[in-house]
């Protein structure tokens, strides 16, 4: 059964899954301006996921993902203008301008690492998972990875090693149907990949990723279980990713309705839903909560072109560990 987060959770996911669309619709708008290089893989579909998880971990947890990992950054209390910055590679950027869009990273919030290596994020979440449970900290690691990853070696390896050493980390799929431009079945011979903890002895559970608080509710119950030392959990949320793979990609390999199949069940107005229906929030208080929002991302943007670039001196600096 889901649980219902206080009114006060309600409002921090409702607030943070929209200054996430937000953010992320603007990045689209920015690298089309070239005012952001490289690449960019967007989450938007997915923010219940992150806003579910980043509700039921603690202080001192830790979690890895990939590429596709706006979302958690955000949820996980990055601010919009270090993201921002990063993203147009300035100084003040999560990671000084050196990372960008696909390794937005910031230790000091839990998040070790967004890696653009398929599978690469699991097993460092499992080194994260062993410091947790030999120093006895309390802590857990999790590790976000799509259904793609599911078919890595790196994926097996990490469940089994997991569940032998009963390791505290959750592996929480993103499964959005879709690897770089495959739709899941042309890849993967199974329907759920909640099923594929089963061969490491592992429990699989499935869960609504477009439901916040459907995610909220498995990842505390997986997380209660890990940090009681009874190892990890393989958690698969359902959801979509309303774009391409990545920013050139329009994804016309998709099937026609599919994407608006989706959007019946966005997650954004799923909690508005709810919580207009339990009497917490009015039309009138949710647009004032869009353009507080809409406020911040323009905010953080201005602010972020302003910013400076680093110093040619900086290449040479956190190249290797300097304790
Ligand atoms: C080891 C490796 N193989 C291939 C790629 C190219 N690649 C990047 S993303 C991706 C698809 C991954 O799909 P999925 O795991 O479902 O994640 P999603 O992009 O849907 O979030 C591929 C094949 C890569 N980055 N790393
Ligand atoms: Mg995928």
């Amino acid at each position: 059964m889901t649980t219902t987060l206080p009114i006060e959770g309600r409002q921090q996911a409702l607030r943070l899954m929209l200054e996430t669309r937000l953010a992320e619709e603007k990045i689209q708008e920015l690298f089309l301006a070239n005012l952001i290089r490289g690449t960019t893989h967007l989450a938007i579909g997915h923010e219940g996921v992150a806003v579910g998880t980043a509700a039921a971990l603690i202080p001192g947890d830790k979690v890895t993902c990939t590429y596709r990992g706006h979302h958690h950054a955000l949820a996980l209390g990055m601010t919009l203008r270090a993201m921002m910055a990063e993203m147009m590679g300035k100084e003040t950027g999560a990671c000084k301008g050196k990372g960008g869009s696909m390794h937005m990273t910031d230790a000091s919030i839990g998040l070790l690492g967004a890696n653009a290596i398929v599978g690469a994020q699991l097993p460092i979440a499992m080194g994260a998972a062993l410091t947790a449970q030999v120093k006895k900290t309390g802590n857990i690691a999790v590790t976000f990875f799509g259904e793609g990853a599911s078919n890595i070696g790196a994926f097996h390896e990490a469940l089994n090693m997991a569940s032998v050493w009963k390791l505290p980390v959750l592996f929480i799929c993103e499964n959005n149907l879709y690897g770089e431009y495959s739709v899941w079945s042309k890849t993967t011979p199974v329907q759920d990949i909640a099923v594929r903890g089963a061969a490491y002895a592992i429990p699989g559970v499935i869960v609504d990723g477009q439901d916040a608080e459907a995610v909220y509710t498995a990842v505390k119950a997986a997380g209660d279980r890990a940090r009681a030392g009874e190892g990890p959990t393989l958690i698969e949320c359902k959801t979509y990713r309303y774009r391409g793979h990545s920013r050139t990609d329009t994804a016309p390999y998709r099937k026609a309705g599919e994407l608006d199949e989706w959007l019946k069940r966005d997650p954004i107005d799923l909690l508005k839903g709810r919580m207009i229906a339990d009497g917490q929030l009015d039309e009138v208080e949710f647009a004032e909560m869009r353009h507080a929002a809409e406020t911040a991302v323009v905010d953080a943007v201005d602010w972020a072109k302003d910013q400076p670039y680093p110093p040619v001196e900086a290449l040479y600096a956190d190249v290797y560990y300097e304790g």
